[in-house]
């Protein structure tokens, strides 16, 4: 008979899947009938990580000598940082299935050359290469807390570029209110796109005065080096009072518009998950608590925090917002 042992950080299956697999079964069944008519064979039934490959063989990163980043002394933890080797193994990534154990299918992602389309409502709509963006704007590491939506939480120090100043390099019209962000598009790579229960590519977006403020952080690497493709290279959003899923990875377009965007969880499953998605303990996800979060790594079980601790930065973005489900 197979035991499967469970490390004791790790969260049972059914608890640490909902954002995801529990609603996810529910969309499958409904979609299944329909999606199968348009899309064949992209409606497996076991969709948990998909075929080994081996990775093809991927060119240099001209920006690796740069890390690590100097330490920025202004965020501090009140835990310790996840063990890089945990965090390597345990993601969320769609695009390579929907289990935690994406990795090895996401090193397929080539990730050089790489370029970010600046679009929409700007002074110029131009396209940026990544290496390039490293050499203009200010490099460094901060020490974050990471919260998902599914109630676990890390720490890590990500190396990045602060977000305003890449807002401040895409240079806005003043009628713009947001900014958009897709993540690549290319089922071929990643064969979670071929899914027809989301609408690809994974899109998130932020207010100008969220993407504008101290925390917003463009992560091009974490525990002193490039990012991982697992982690969302070459660059990710961190929001860090926001649950993990505003979090967007490998981002190819940022577009500045006046509409508030689709993103790709609230159009999955709007009852569920919002634009908004502020962490806080008393507002309950529909099917589950939020009042405290699991540590990976450790198991300890925390509570939870008003905009997962970093309320005296980011609070008074939200003051004057009024009729909106702010946490969720
Ligand atoms: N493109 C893309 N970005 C994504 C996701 C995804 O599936 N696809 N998952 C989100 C979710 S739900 C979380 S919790 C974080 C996970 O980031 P991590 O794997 O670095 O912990 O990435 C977010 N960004
Ligand atoms: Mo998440």
């Amino acid at each position: 008979m197979l035991i499967r042992r469970t490390p004791s950080w790790a969260i049972p299956e059914s608890e640490a899947t909902p954002e995801h697999v529990a609603m996810n079964r529910r969309l499958f069944m409904g979609a299944l009938a329909g999606a199968a008519a348009f899309a064949p064979g992209a409606a497996k039934a076991e969709w948990f990580g998909f075929g080994k490959k081996a990775p093809p063989p991927q060119a240099p990163d001209p920006s690796a000598g740069l890390y690590p980043f100097k330490r920025s002394g202004a965020y501090k933890l009140d835990r310790g940082i996840t063990p890089e080797s945990i965090n390597l193994g345990y993601n969320n990534y769609y695009e390579f299935g929907t289990s935690k154990s994406i990795a090895e299918d996401a090193q397929a992602l080539p990730i050089r050359p790489w370029t970010i389309k600046i679009s929409g409502m700007v002074e110029q709509p131009r396209e940026v290469a990544i290496d390039d963006l490293m050499k203009q704007l200010p490099l460094e590491e901060r020490l974050y807390r990471h919260r998902c939506v599914e109630a676990w939480s890390m720490a890590l120090p990500w190396s990045g570029i602060p977000m305003k100043d890449f807002v401040a390099f895409a240079k806005p019209l003043s009628s713009a209110k947001y900014v958009v962000m897709k993540t690549f598009l290319n089922p071929d790579v990643a064969e979670g796109q071929a899914s027809p229960l989301f609408d690809w590519p994974y899109t998130e977006g932020l207010t100008i005065a969220e993407a504008t403020s101290e925390l917003a952080f463009l992560a091009t690497g974490a525990y002193g080096k490039p990012l991982a493709r697992q982690m969302g290279a070459p660059i990710r959003l961190v929001v860090p009072w926001k649950y993990g899923f505003k979090s967007v990875k490998a981002i190819v377009s940022v577009e500045f518009t006046d509409k508030r965007p689709a993103t790709l969880w609230a159009v999955a499953g709007p009852g569920e998950y919002g634009f908004w998605a502020n962490v806080n303990p008393e507002v309950a996800h529909p099917r589950w608590s939020q009042a405290s979060e699991k540590l990976i790594g450790t198991g300890e079980s925390r509570p939870t925090q008003l905009f997962n601790g970093y309320a005296e930065q980011v609070a008074s973005l939200y003051k004057d917002i009024k009729g909106e489900q702010l946490y969720r």
